[in-house]
């Protein structure tokens, strides 16, 4: 066997996607260019005290207009797939189909589409990246309401229709999660909501239906035709219980997964569908001490939850950090989706921490979650969609990027050890990000990139780092250079 032969130890399987990954407003800029509508993040970002400093997506990478040179640096690298997201109101300037398309903003994603084409680079589009219009937010409230479901799969469907003849690889949602408990949680992320017990919960509902919606649009009119995929992407930190033999500890590691990870997985992957269990007896009960009548989670109804399971063909995954949880009873009064959850984290001394202050790097964290999601979702086929470090911003740039070279390297040898030794069914791995971008409410003060970006610069120059060398000989050699000893160059890098 040919194939077999030419395997050797440190290699992925052939064909495996290598990618990097970036989302609109954090890269593109020309917030209000030729027709664009207004973002939540636009209004975020320009109401003072929201980001820090004031930092801004207005002009971001200005890859609104530097979208070729961006190109370059992928074919650079040697990629051969790129994950990226469409504006939403650059399409549609109000939200909505009846409110009219923008041309301008379909003819920036054509060029972008075909110019990564151009250079042998398949796109990998994400639908929904947290910058929903704001003339939805206003009408509707946002993600709390129903009426949303519609809205987004007339979008999902004018993209599919419009870019579907070269877009194979669809995302409809980058993690719901973070929409939902910082969107309209804590208020940290637009639309700044703080109804944590609640509004998170209702954003979560709206949000798979709406998936589900998109999911079926695209099966029943275009695949077809056109042949490509449509997921979601869920982020998941790996949970690991204080005391692995307190049984109250185990359950709570357990917990702490099913409300980052299952909220989201369970309706749409398993067959039985629904919310986890666990998730709705201990909102169920939290509810009714609080005097309410029913759960604050929604629930679904047995239609809805057929028709929700089942609407994948790839698990995307995006995967940073990890944790460490004990069982702790909160007896809160105020509904929160905090509390609702009893336990208490923490991590590790020994782990190294990033310029983000949830960020650690724990490379076994993502083997032992590639496992979980093979064991407890039907073992499909899992996209890793983001996975990444973070410096701070210095003056000059931070250009030997040894914590982000040694986070890829031990967090890429743990995949391998995922699909050789666990037998997980990773088909991509994406890296966040191809450059430094907007970094949400931390602004430009927490860095990402492979890539350093001059934000200080009108032309905004883009200067590799030491990783971009790293990755690109994984590329080419499609994992590991011959006879490399990771364990040991991770152990000495550290
Ligand atoms: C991704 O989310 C985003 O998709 C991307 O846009 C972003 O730039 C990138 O990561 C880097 O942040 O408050 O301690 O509970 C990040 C995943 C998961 C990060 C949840 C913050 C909250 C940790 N996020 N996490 S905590």
């Amino acid at each position: 066997d040919p194939a077999r032969d030419a395997f050797r130890p440190g290699q992925f399987p052939d064909g495996f996607f290598w990618s990097t990954a970036t989302a609109s407003y954090q890269i593109e800029g020309g917030w209000n260019a030729s027709g664009k509508g207004e973002s939540i993040w636009d209004r975020f970002s320009h109401t003072p005290g929201k980001v820090q400093r004031g930092d801004t997506g207005d002009v971001a990478c200005d890859s609104y207009n530097k979208y070729q040179e961006d190109v370059q640096l992928m074919k650079n690298l040697g990629l051969r797939f790129y994950r990226f997201s469409l504006s939403w109101t650059r399409i549609f300037p109000d939200g909505t189909v009846a409110g009219g398309v923008n041309q301008d903003g379909v003819d920036y994603y054509n060029n972008v589409i075909n110019e990564l084409i151009a250079n042998g680079i398949t796109p990998m589009v994400t639908l929904y990246h947290w910058d929903l219009p704001q003339a939805l937010q206003d009408r509707y409230g946002g993600w709390v309401s129903g009426e949303l479901v519609q809205h987004f799969d007339d979008y999902a469907t004018f993209a599919f229709q419009t870019f579907g003849d070269r877009v194979k690889y669809w995302i409809t949602f980058n993690e719901p999660w973070v929409v939902c408990t910082a969107g309209y949680g804590s208020g940290g992320h637009a639309p700044g909501i703080q109804d944590s017990g609640n509004s998170t919960y209702l954003c979560g509902h709206t949000i798979i239906k709406s998936h589900a919606s998109a999911w079926h649009s695209y099966d029943q009119t275009f695949r077809s035709v056109q042949g490509g995929q449509v997921s979601i992407t869920l982020s998941c930190g790996w949970t690991e219980p204080f005391d692995p033999d307190l049984p109250a500890d185990v359950i709570a590691a357990d917990r702490d997964l099913q409300f980052q990870m299952g909220w989201f997985a369970h309706p749409i992957y398993t067959s039985q569908g629904d919310y986890p269990p666990a998730m709705k007896d201990i909102i169920l009960q939290k509810s009714l001490a609080q005097g309410f009548q029913e759960s604050r989670l929604p629930q679904f109804t047995a239609a809805e939850i057929a028709s929700i399971s089942g609407t994948y063909d790839f698990f995307g995954l995006n995967h940073y950090s990890s944790g460490i949880v004990k069982d702790k009873v909160s007896t809160g009064q105020d509904p929160n989706f905090w509390t609702d959850q009893d336990l208490e984290s923490t991590v590790a001394p020994e782990w190294p921490q990033a310029a983000s202050s949830w960020l650690y790097s724990v490379p076994w964290g993502i083997r032992r979650l590639l496992r979980y999601i093979k064991q407890n979702y039907n073992d499909p086929e899992i996209y890793i969609t983001e996975n990444g470090w973070s410096e701070e911003e210095a003056d000059p740039p931070i250009l030997e990027d040894t914590g982000r070279l040694c986070f890829y390297m031990g967090y890429i040898n743990e995949v391998l050890k995922a699909i050789d030794l666990d037998g997980v069914n990773v088909r991509a791995y994406t890296a966040w990000s191809l450059m430094d971008n907007f970094e949400w409410a931390e602004g430009y003060t927490e860095r990402f990139g492979l890539h350093s970006v001059d934000f200080t610069d009108p032309n905004r120059p883009r200067t590799p780092k030491q990783s971009v060398s790293f990755y690109k000989d994984v590329i080419a050699n499609n994992g590991f250079p011959e006879g490399a000893d990771v364990t040991t160059m991770v152990r000495n890098m550290w």
